[in-house]
């Protein structure tokens, strides 16, 4: 300990100088994805909030981006570490949640159940495409009576001959009115499989939720599946039972972790130069203790926060994550981001209920993002089972 402390005072954002422990490509990728969301996504996203329009002009360019299905191997896709793909989902969540909640539902909840579960020729079929944006895809586990209890699904599949017959309905589907084709998990004779679903086939509908208060700049959709008639062979084989679609949500769930830290950070840098411009009682709001003690537990939660995301990013690189691992970044992440959310809204004032400024679009986003994914609650019992070895959901 004969080392003196280093005398620079520590970056106000990055306090704990996390980027020193990113290797040189990540921080490239980073920067890549930072300098898109800056050029493409926050100039239009008041707008595309207030409107409740999602950009899907930029579906193509997060493709020739490598954005989507990064972190898959071969048809078209980027190939890139799970701490490269984390931390573009920091970049994209710090523009907006609906982005960020895009490119999860693209990569990880479509393509990753096709690249895992599909054949050679249902990879050949959707992959490339989906990985250039040509294609969008949709995942429809929830129904409007098992959201936490995806067990409790009730649309069916029979076979009739050589066709699948597909009936039933999904509810609150992310991309669901734009999506070329549906990951539909569906009640075959005693288990749940899933179906790819091109979404012009006679007997699907999808009709969008209007008047949501978050995520506006994302579709969020119902889908009706009526005597939908599919070939045999647009099953996935390779899985049977509910670990299908749960295995899906790791994935997703693991890239919400990082992408909740993008949004903290988005509203922390807001209030804290806001905090030293503005004026009252003639000195800036941030020479008051208690402006002080907000923007010291938003930095603390944005630092801890992308430590936690980092540090089981590099676990699940060497392929040492559990799946209540990931429990514990999605609801300790998106947590700390709604609290941190709330408490910039506050320092900005009356401002802060305005487009003019991001937090009060990320906090109600992430209300949303608490829910989807697994509840705070579920992934409270998820890891209250890891620790007590007692199931408590029922
Ligand atoms: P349980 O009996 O515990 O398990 C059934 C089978 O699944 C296996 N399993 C898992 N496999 C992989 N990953 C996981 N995380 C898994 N968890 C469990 C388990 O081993 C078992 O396998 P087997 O072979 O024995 O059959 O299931 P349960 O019915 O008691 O439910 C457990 C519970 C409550 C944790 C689960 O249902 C759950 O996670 N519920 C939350 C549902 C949820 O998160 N829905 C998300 C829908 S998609 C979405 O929100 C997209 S938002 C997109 C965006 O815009 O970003
Ligand atoms: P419920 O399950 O009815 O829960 C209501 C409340 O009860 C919650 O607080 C919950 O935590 C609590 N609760 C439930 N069970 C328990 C329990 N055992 N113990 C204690 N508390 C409990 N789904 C998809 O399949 N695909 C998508 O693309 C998709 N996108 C979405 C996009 C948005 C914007 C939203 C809001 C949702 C999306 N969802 C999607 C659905 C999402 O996954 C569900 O909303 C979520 O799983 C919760 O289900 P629920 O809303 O039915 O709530």
């Amino acid at each position: 300990m004969t080392e003196r402390l280093k005398p620079e005072t520590p970056d106000p954002v990055d306090f704990l100088a996390i980027d020193d422990l990113l290797t040189g490509e990540e921080r490239m990728l980073r920067d890549t994805v930072r300098k898109f969301v800056a050029d493409k996504v926050t100039p239009n996203i008041a707008e595309w909030f207030e409107n409740a329009t999602f950009p899907a002009e930029l579906v193509r360019e997060m493709g020739d981006l490598g954005l989507l299905g990064m972190h898959l191997e071969g048809y078209g896709c980027a190939g890139t570490s799970a701490v490269a793909y984390g931390l573009a989902c920091t970049e994209l969540e710090a523009g907006d949640s609906a982005i960020r909640s895009f490119t999860s539902v693209q990569g990880s909840l479509v393509m990753y159940p096709i690249w895992e579960f599909g054949t050679e020729e249902q990879k050949q079929q959707w992959l490339p495409g989906m990985a250039s944006g040509e294609i969008i895809g949709c995942f429809g586990l929830t129904e409007a009576d098992s959201g936490s209890d995806p067990g409790s699904m009730r649309t069916s599949a029979r076979l009739d001959g050589d066709e699948w017959v597909l009936n039933g309905t999904k509810m609150w589907i992310t991309n669901g009115s734009i999506a070329d084709v549906a990951i539909i998990w569906a009640i075959t004779e005693g288990d749940i499989r899933g179906f790819i679903v091109p979404t012009d086939t006679p007997g699907f509908s999808a009709n969008k939720i209007e008047q949501k208060i978050s995520l506006r700049a994302s579709v969020t959709s119902e889908l009706v599946l009526e005597d939908v008639r599919i070939p045999h062979d647009a099953v996935l084989p390779n899985v049977t039972g509910l670990k299908g679609p749960l295995s899906c949500l790791n994935e997703a769930r693991f890239g919400i972790l990082f992408g909740a830290v993008g949004a903290a950070r988005s509203c922390y840098e807001s209030a804290l130069t806001y905090a030293k411009d503005r004026e009252q009682f003639g000195k800036p709001i941030a020479a008051f203790q208690l402006t002080q003690r907000k923007l010291v537990e938003m930095m603390i939660g944005v630092n801890t926060g992308m430590l936690l995301a980092l540090h089981l990013g590099r676990k699940r690189d060497e392929g040492s994550l559990s799946a209540e691992q990931v429990s514990y970044g999605k609801l300790t992440n998106v947590r700390m981001a709604l609290d941190v959310a709330r408490e910039a809204r506050s320092v900005l004032g009356a401002s802060g209920i305005t487009l003019e400024y991001p937090a009060i679009r990320h906090m109600n986003n992430l209300e949303s993002v608490y829910t989807y994914e697994g509840t705070n609650e579920i992934h409270t019992l998820i890891l209250g089972q890891a620790i007590t070895g007692i199931a408590a959901f029922s």
